[in-house]
């Protein structure tokens, strides 16, 4: 592959929360096989398995006893996504970390073009985006067009769809990153930090599709009643990180 700029992503960790997704994984694995196997030269997939209690647990150690790249690190007990991404960062070991769902909610062979994203522009951290997420039902747009524009507001940060779970981050800025999110909140946690520390972010368009297999967890009214208990907790912190920065 030949780039104008920066130059090809070489080595990718897939890092993937997991609750409850017997019936996602198997076709998960092989579609991120293949695309991985298509856009990077040297991968890994992190699973976490969030202390599930259905066959997850099972299903997953079967994939990675048959092949190396995939890893499992499990929860003995339930923490909640922020939870699950902070253990997958951890065990990552690749130079670029990207964050996805089980569910596929969006094409993982466009990871080439998130990829590519990250070359042509030197970015250190490329967020996909919804072009259309109505799909979600209306109540659930509504809340996403809500949250979007209270973390803009409140963080002066244009981001464009803070939950979707497509995030390509350089590795470097992961390393000593304070992330203290359990929850969902984690994803505006963790990319207003690194806006605070100075890195480049670039978003890229995707088609969003909604779940077709296992079930949803985390639409429900506890998970954002947590989510605005951590922004209430934390955003006093992530403003003054801003401006301490800044200086
Ligand atoms: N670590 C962790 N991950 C979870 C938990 N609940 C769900 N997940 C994972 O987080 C990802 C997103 O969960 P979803 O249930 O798809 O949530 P969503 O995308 O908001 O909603 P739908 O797509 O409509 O189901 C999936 O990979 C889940 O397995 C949890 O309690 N802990
Ligand atoms: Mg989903």
């Amino acid at each position: 592959m030949s780039v104008t700029a920066g130059r090809p992503l070489r080595a990718v960790s897939l890092v993937v929360p997991m609750f409850n997704e017997e019936r996602s994984l198997t076709h998960f694995l092989d579609v991120a096989r293949d695309a991985l196997g298509r856009h990077v030269a040297d991968w890994e997939v992190v699973l976490v398995d969030d202390a599930s209690t259905d066959g997850t647990a099972a299903a997953a150690g079967a994939r990675a006893a048959d092949e190396p790249r995939i890893r499992v690190v499990r929860h003995e007990r339930n923490r909640g996504l922020g939870g699950a991404l902070k253990s997958g960062f951890s065990a990552a070991s690749k130079e670029w970390v990207l964050y996805s769902d089980c569910d596929l909610p969006w094409d993982l062979d466009e990871a080439g073009r998130v990829f590519r994203a990250a070359e042509l522009t030197g970015a250190d951290v490329v967020s996909g985006y919804r072009h259309d997420r109505t799909g979600e039902g209306p109540l659930r747009t509504i809340y996403s067009f809500l949250y979007n524009g209270l973390v803009q507001a409140l963080f002066r940060f244009p981001i464009r769809d803070v939950n979707f779970s497509c995030k390509l981050i350089r590795r470097s800025f992961l390393d000593g990153l304070p992330l203290e999110s359990e929850g969902s909140f984690i994803d505006a946690e963790l990319l207003v930090r690194l806006r605070n520390r100075g890195a480049l972010i670039q978003q890229v368009g995707l088609d969003y599709f909604p779940r077709t297999r296992g079930v949803s967890t985390l639409s429900s009214p506890r998970t954002i009643l947590r989510i605005l208990g951590d922004l209430a907790r934390l955003a006093p912190a992530l403003r003054a990180e801003r401006r301490r920065f800044a200086r």
